[in-house]
């Protein structure tokens, strides 16, 4: 097969496009405290990607972990955030 230089100008298009991909804006992002799975609500289903995240299943990165990281110690994700996510749950914090 011959190198298809027609098909070059495609080819870095999709490169560009996988070393840049589109950066999801701020403003559709969930910033809510305890919000780890960035659904603009806070229930049960927080607890368990933060469950899922400290038993390594499911890792939260970026917006998400700082949403679950609401108790100390901050920067790590245990038992005090889902006590704290549970909290807030609750109403009693
Ligand atoms: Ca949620
Ligand atoms: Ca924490």
């Amino acid at each position: 097969m011959a190198l298809g230089g027609g098909n070059l100008p495609n080819t870095r298009k999709m490169l560009a496009h996988y070393l840049s991909p589109p950066i999801p804006t701020g403003t559709n992002m969930s910033t809510i405290p305890g919000d780890a799975n960035m659904d603009f609500e806070v229930n049960i289903f927080d607890i368990l990607a933060v469950r899922d995240h400290i038993f390594g299943i499911t890792l939260l990165k970026g917006q998400a972990f700082a949403n679950a990281d609401v108790a100390e110690e901050f920067g790590v994700l245990n038992i005090f955030d889902i006590l704290g996510i549970r909290d807030i749950i609750f109403g009693v914090r």
